[in-house]
């Protein structure tokens, strides 16, 4: 049984009102709310056990360290990788793109190599490889996309040349909801010797992931999209692939010995995490993880599913609405634009309603180009969302609508 109640009182926030309404929170592609166990988690690590990790004999620095590697472990298990050593923690999805975009590049790709990414890829999948592009010469190709926001698959395969080194795409869009054929996608890749790197910043709060059945050479995603706390997340790579990489950033941790004449690297998954790392944010990250995995991925996937159908349905009743993105495998993720009436608009009105969307080019400016347009409202739905919710979006939209006639 889904006990939406249960888990709504879970989230402290969904019970607060803004503008003197309940607030409706329907931007949870930007971030998602945080369950209770995850903030104590926060405040009981710095009030109990707060110290750095990894560079202590004393009690606590052990006691941190523990709680940190055992959070590597949660992840681990979440997405199913092979060993801990494939689990790098980063400060979240972009920093994980820039440092595979970095180490890549500099270790596999020279001048006039290739990366194919897709037309509905977020900034930090296309900008990461654009400053390579500048610094080393490399190129980007892009996979196109039907009106309905799916990949052409045919054109995929023929954008393969001997110069492709690496395919980087998004699981699901943050803009259209598009669920990305990943698991195909790379086996298409694979057929031509090309490691893939799947962005799951979308992907990972909604549905179950499989990195070894996904076979993704790389896969990342954020902390605070699934619940978890800001300015954590996760880099997975495979082991061999990972060892090949140099590192990213220097400094503490990362290092085995250092002299001024030559200093060599720790192993994985340390040579990849240099500093101090956010040892608190991994804990209450982990807490997260296992939230979810109490409810059920695949409940949860399911749950959402009936939610994302009920919306569109719901949504097409509005006189002059226009959806982005009507992919037949879609999340929960609804752009729109009614009438003429400019997002921000429709989205400042909403807002007075108490219902919070997202509104403008959602970091995918090349999408919006694709698309003819400068910007949309964005409704995306979290485990939380009720229908309710729905109906009051609905009632919403139709309310400004009128206003502008
Ligand atoms: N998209 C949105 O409102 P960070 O900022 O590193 O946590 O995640 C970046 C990112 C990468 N890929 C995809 C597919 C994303 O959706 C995002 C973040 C948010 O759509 C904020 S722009």
């Amino acid at each position: 049984m889904y006990d939406i109640a249960k888990i709504r009182e879970d989230f402290p926030i969904l019970s607060r009102e803004v503008y003197g309404k309940p607030l409706i929170y329907l931007d949870n592609g930007a971030t998602t709310q945080k369950p209770r166990c995850v903030v104590d988690s926060i405040v009981e690590e710095y009030y109990s056990v707060n110290s750095n990790v990894h560079r202590g004999v004393h009690f606590l620095s052990q006691q941190a360290t523990n709680l940190h590697e055992a959070s590597r472990e949660t992840v681990r298990k979440f997405i199913n990788a092979r060993s801990t050593s494939e689990i790098i923690f980063t400060r979240g999805t972009t920093e994980s793109i820039n440092l595979v975009a970095s180490s890549f590049t500099e270790r596999f790709m020279k001048p006039g190599d290739e990366v194919i990414v897709s037309v509905m890829e977020h900034h930090s999948n296309i900008v990461s490889w654009q400053l390579q592009a500048e610094r080393k010469g490399i190129v980007l190709k892009v996979i196109p996309m039907n009106d309905c926001g799916e990949l052409l698959l045919d054109e995929y395969e023929k954008l393969f040349s001997e110069r492709t080194k690496l395919v980087s795409v998004a699981q699901v869009s943050n803009v259209l909801g598009t669920i990305n054929p990943v698991k195909e996608m790379i086996a298409t890749a694979h057929a031509h010797g090309v490691p893939f790197l799947v962005d799951g910043a979308q992907s990972i709060p909604h549905m179950k992931v499989d990195v070894q059945d996904l076979d993704a050479d790389f896969f990342v995603f954020s902390g605070h999209k699934v619940y978890g706390p800001t300015g954590v997340g996760v880099l997975y790579g495979k082991e061999n692939l990972l060892n090949e990489l140099p590192p990213y950033q220097g400094g503490g941790e990362m290092i085995q010995n250092v002299s001024f004449e030559k200093t060599t690297f720790n192993e994985l998954p340390f040579k990849f995490e240099a500093g101090t790392p956010d040892y608190i944010g991994t804990t209450s990250l982990a807490k997260a993880l296992d939230y979810v995995s109490a409810i059920g991925m695949d409940e949860i996937a399911a749950y959402e599913h009936e939610l994302t159908v009920y919306a569109m349905q719901r949504m097409k009743e509005i006189p002059g609405m226009r959806i982005f993105g009507e992919a037949e495998h879609k999340g929960g993720v609804i752009s729109f634009l009614v009438g003429n009436i400019h997002h921000f608009d429709m989205g400042t009105l909403l807002d007075r309603l108490g219902i919070a969307v997202r509104t403008g080019h959602h970091c995918a400016e090349p999408l919006m180009t694709r698309l003819g347009i400068t910007g949309t409202v964005r409704a995306s739905l979290g485990l939380y969302t009720t229908k309710e919710e729905i109906d009051a979006l609905v009632a919403g939209i139709k309310r400004v609508s009128m206003m502008f006639g």
